[in-house]
């Protein structure tokens, strides 16, 4: 079966609510082509096929909530898998802003970090701008990743910039952003303060190498 093939039926899966079939299919195209592979190749697009449809209304809320727990549940053995990876990058304080509880692209964030050698700190959802520097200053961060994916909740980045530059950290630390609102709004990233952002979780890693100065941030990614 080609891949577009596969993409249906996991999506298919999805909107009927079969957590368990689709999870079949997942593992088995895991089992061959590794969980990085099928979450860049399978999981993401059917995703963002699911949220495509949910913004135009044309599936319920019960489908978007199981696709959530399906992409949940991948994201577990995804980790559980590549628990072994040494974590010499960083580290990157990570979060979803302030009222913002659209975990799965965080999650998927950090993943695609740890599997490239990032140590992330994940604060989970919610997080204010005083606590994402805080940590950052504690654990001698130089990045701060920030997820929002609303245009309301975006705006709370700002408070993050305004905290770095209160406490003369805007030189030392870079601020990067990313969720669904900026793939809508590339504008927004300068807008809030960012200082760069990428509209996937596997192209994060040469993100992060790019905005801490590594050299040939291509090769890291
Ligand atoms: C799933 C979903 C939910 C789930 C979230 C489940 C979860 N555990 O995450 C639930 C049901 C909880 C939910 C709730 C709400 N949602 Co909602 N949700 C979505 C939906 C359908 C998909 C989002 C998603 O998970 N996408 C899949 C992930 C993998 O993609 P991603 O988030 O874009 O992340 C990728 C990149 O953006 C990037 N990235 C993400 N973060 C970061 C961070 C950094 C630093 C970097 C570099 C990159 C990066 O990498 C990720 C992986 O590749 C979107 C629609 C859409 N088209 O996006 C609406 C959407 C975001 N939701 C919306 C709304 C309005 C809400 C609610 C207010 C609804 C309500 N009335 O209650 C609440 C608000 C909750 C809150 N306060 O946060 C709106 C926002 C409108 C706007 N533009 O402001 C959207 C756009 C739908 C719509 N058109 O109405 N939602």
């Amino acid at each position: 079966m080609d891949i577009e093939a596969v993409r249906t039926r996991l999506l298919d899966f999805i909107l009927i609510g079969e957590r368990k079939e689709a999870m079949d299919l997942l593992d088995d195209w895991a089992s061959r082509y590794h969980w990085r592979a099928t979450i860049v190749e399978l999981l993401e697009p059917v995703l963002d096929e699911v949220g495509k449809r949910w913004s135009a209304e044309k599936i319920s809320l019960a489908a978007g909530y199981m696709a959530g727990k399906i992409a949940e549940d991948v994201l577990l053995k995804a980790v559980q898998a590549e628990e072994a990876i040494p974590q010499i990058k960083g580290p990157v304080v990570i979060g979803n802003i302030e009222d913002d509880y659209h975990s799965l692209g965080r999650k998927l964030v950090t993943i695609f970090l740890r599997t490239a050698g990032w140590r992330v700190i994940d604060l989970g959802n919610d997080v204010r701008a005083e606590e994402f520097v805080d940590a950052a200053v504690a654990n001698e961060a130089n990045i701060i990743g920030v997820s929002a994916m609303m245009l309301t909740t975006a705006e709370n980045i700002r408070n993050v910039r305004q905290e770095m530059d209160r406490r003369g950290l805007s030189g030392r630390i870079k601020l990067a952003v990313g969720g669904a609102v900026f793939k809508m709004r590339p504008e927004l990233v300068v807008e809030v303060g960012g200082d760069g952002t990428v509209a996937s979780a596997v192209d994060a890693p040469r993100l992060m190498a790019q905005l801490s100065g590594m050299e040939d941030a291509h090769d890291l990614a």
